[in-house]
């Protein structure tokens, strides 16, 4: 990258959708700097005015223009510095990987928030829908080490940051991904082994302590 090109970050420690930027400028082994921020206490002054409909991270901020939305970031990262692309060379490739993200966007998190913001029957519902989400997602990687193939690609990188946080979802909903999804439990070990993806893990310890915190404040406990 030219020495003149500035990137910043707007983040946030246990983002899991930070996560998904940092690995991907990580694979692109791009520089940047972070700023982060406080979003339980008060947003920044740049954060408000970077992405004004949202006001969410992560934010990054190219040359001083924002980009927001994370899968969005992604996809600007990979089309402004295409060496080690990201998304599959044909076209058909990148429709299906297109579809993917979609439906990871729309599913995975909110399926696990459903998971720490309830109890007894709702609890035991919330978890199987995650559960089967993933299933989904274990069918589409199919027999292949990552969703795009043999190589780590995009989908990988919109569904690890995710992952982050999947030890508070079993903590929450008492189960194992192991157990019930032992494929997509081998794709994540196997994420984990890459350093871009290792060097910017939250560590899941302290996301579910985190979720314990957002907890207390939805008076779940
Ligand atoms: N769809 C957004 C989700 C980002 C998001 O939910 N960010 C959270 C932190 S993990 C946030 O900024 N929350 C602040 C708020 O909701 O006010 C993306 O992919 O970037």
């Amino acid at each position: 990258m030219p020495s003149e090109e500035q990137l910043l970050l707007l983040d946030f420690w246990v983002s899991p959708f930070s996560t998904r930027v940092k690995i991907a400028l990580a694979e692109k082994g791009l520089s940047y700097e972070i700023q982060e921020e406080d979003l339980l206490g008060g947003k920044s002054d740049l954060l408000l005015k970077s992405n004004p409909l949202y006001a969410k991270v992560p934010v990054l901020l190219h040359n001083g223009k924002p980009i927001v939305e994370s899968s969005n970031i992604v996809y600007y990262i990979d089309e402004t510095w295409p060496s080690q692309q990201l998304l599959p060379a044909c076209s058909y490739g990148r429709s299906r990987a297109r579809f993917w993200v979609d439906f990871i966007d729309k599913k995975v998190f909110d399926a696990g928030s459903n998971i720490w913001k309830s109890k007894g029957e709702e609890l035991e519902a919330a978890t199987n829908d995650f559960i089967d989400i993933l299933k989904k997602l274990e069918g589409a990687m199919g027999d292949k080490d990552y969703f795009g193939g043999e190589k780590f690609g995009f989908v990988d990188i919109i569904l690890i940051g995710l992952t982050t946080w999947f030890y508070a979802y079993e903590k929450y909903g008492g189960f194992k991904i192991e157990k019930e999804c032992p494929k997509f439990a081998a794709w994540i070990k196997r994420c984990k082994e890459r350093d871009s993806v290792a060097k910017n893990y939250i560590d899941p310890q302290r996301a579910y302590e985190f979720v314990g915190v957002l907890r207390k404040m939805h008076d779940v406990e």
